[in-house]
């Protein structure tokens, strides 16, 4: 896969924010993330029918710009929709079985923070990896304690070459440790939702990308 294409990586769910996610979505697209990953999890989260629908429209909203529309753990979904990709955790369906069921076209990312969850990862053919929590996180309710961009490094250190996108607890003062130590990418969530500026903060953390040589 093209990595760059995970070098700001977006991730919403409708109770990810206080303002309409849509709104949310085009405000980020604005401010330059490169991919964006539909979460609709946790406390009130949506299901069945409106959770396609409002998946739906964040999909038209990537589609009209031309970024990628990642879909979590919900493969049924992610099929009817044609995502461009999914993403899955180690506790949601294995990575060979959504190899045998979705097109070959269809990205695939698995959370992987041991070096054994990232050689499997490489083995059953995921397109890339998301390592985490870099750092304290409150969106997350299961959040496991942080592993530190020190992890990415370690991975990196033992010949990982797959693409691996940091997550959790990411913003813009500490993103430059995640890219230091080998991240491809950035994965956030409530830095650009929460924020009362979701363009301006893509932005802030755009830069940062930029001065660490991810400007493509
Ligand atoms: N996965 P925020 S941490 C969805 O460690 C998710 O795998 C994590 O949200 C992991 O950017 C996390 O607001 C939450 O911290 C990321």
């Amino acid at each position: 896969m093209n990595r760059h294409i995970l070098s700001l990586y977006f991730i919403m769910g409708s109770n990810n924010t206080n303002e309409s996610p849509v709104h949310v979505l085009q405000q980020a697209i604005e401010g330059g993330i490169t991919c964006f990953q539909f979460r609709e999890k946790g406390h009130g989260a949506l299901v069945g029918k409106e959770k396609q629908q409002l998946a739906r429209e964040l999909q038209q909203v990537c589609q009209a710009n031309g970024v990628p529309f990642f879909v979590n753990d919900d493969l049924k979904l992610a099929l009817e929709l044609e995502a461009d990709g999914i993403h899955v955790g180690q506790d949601d369906i294995p990575v060979r079985e959504i190899k045998k069921l979705a097109p070959a076209s269809m990205l695939v990312g698995v959370s992987a923070k041991t070096l054994e969850e990232a050689k499997s990862a490489v083995e059953d053919g995921a397109d890339y990896i998301g390592t985490g929590p870099m750092f304290i996180t409150s969106t997350k309710e299961d959040a496991d304690v942080p592993v530190g961009p020190e992890r990415i490094r370690f991975l990196r250190e033992e010949g990982m070459t797959l693409p691996i996108v940091g997550i959790g607890g990411i913003d813009e003062k500490n993103a430059h440790h995640v890219l230091e130590a080998g991240a491809d990418g950035i994965a956030v969530i409530s830095a650009i939702s929460m924020s009362r500026h979701p363009k301006q903060a893509t932005s802030d953390l755009k830069k940062i990308l930029m001065e660490n040589g991810r400007n493509e």
